[in-house]
């Protein structure tokens, strides 16, 4: 994602007045390759028995019983036209196994057949709920541009595990596509949810991700605001305009599009929506221990 100047932040909830310039070809990142999380032991993220998960965060079980919130129905609902993508990294590469020796490819549970291609040096590991997929700073993985990606409005939510925060004057890319939307981390583990035809950044506080932590990020546009979430809490909120339409873009994840900013660590639970999801639904797949009843 291009980034333009003369930005001016205002930390926290409020928009920043320009885009930043790209930032291509900023280099390796200098990672710790630490980071390394055995799972929690949740239930698969397809919606079924979670059961006792150790999660940290307060949450828990994926679904299941133990008092923790449940994910109501399916994490990928196939008849929830609103979806777009579905990745719950369970299943690992198409055809079997959890990495692969050339570019491989992930199916797309959401049924409209948005697989991430061209996945490299990437692998599955255990996740925040089943497998996650482990990237290793010179990964990709894209979601080729169709029709069903042209977002009207938006939700991309994920769950993040940095292996280490970016180095100073660095950041990561978790879900992007260039002049469309983008969600980046940060040094001091800010993260950015781009949103530049509006002309602007959403910006969570300093250390909203840690390094060798799972986090649930998410970012949405409703038609009127953008939000960004981090733990199922909102973080910033701003008044923006329309998504821009028919841009021919890929979503990449794990990296910024075009360019660099390679992310580093496991990302999992990884969901795109052309529509809004309640706070009530932010909570529950933040896998928060109480959640408000309705809204
Ligand atoms: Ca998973």
């Amino acid at each position: 994602m291009r980034r333009c100047g003369g930005a001016s932040v205002f930390a926290l909830g409020l928009l920043i007045g320009a885009c930043v310039l790209d930032v291509d070809g900023t280099g390796p990142r200098a990672m710790s390759p630490s980071g390394e999380q055995p799972s929690n032991g949740m239930g698969g993220a397809g919606g079924g028995t979670g059961g006792a998960g150790a999660g940290e965060e307060g949450g828990g079980g994926d679904g299941g019983a133990g008092g923790d919130a449940p994910i109501e129905g399916p994490f990928c609902d196939a008849n929830d036209p609103t979806l777009v993508a579905c990745h719950p990294f369970d299943d690992g590469f198409h055809g079997g196994g959890d990495s692969v020796s050339g570019p491989g490819r992930i199916e797309d549970r959401s049924g409209r057949g948005n697989h991430l291609v061209d996945v490299r040096n990437a692998r599955f590991e255990p996740g925040r709920g089943g497998k996650a997929l482990r990237m290793d700073g010179g990964s990709y993985a894209r979601i080729d541009y169709n029709p069903s990606i042209d977002f009207t409005l938006l939700t991309v939510e994920l769950w993040v595990q940095p292996a280490a925060l970016p180095a100073p004057g660095q950041r990561m890319g978790l879900v992007d596509s260039d002049l469309r939307f983008g969600l980046f981390v940060n040094e001091d583990g800010i993260v950015d949810c781009h949103l530049p035809q509006m002309g602007g950044v959403l910006r969570s506080s300093p250390q909203a991700l840690r390094g060798a932590a799972w986090s649930y990020v998410a970012c949405m546009y409703d038609g009127n605001e953008g939000r960004l979430y981090i733990d199922g809490a909102r973080v910033a909120t701003a008044p923006v305009g329309a998504l821009p339409q028919e841009h021919n873009r890929p979503i990449v994840v794990g990296g910024d599009d075009p360019g660099a900013d390679r992310f580093h660590g496991l990302i999992d639970r990884l969901r795109l929506f052309d529509g809004v999801r309640s706070e009530r639904q932010i909570c529950l797949a933040a896998l928060r221990p109480a959640c408000p009843s309705s809204g």
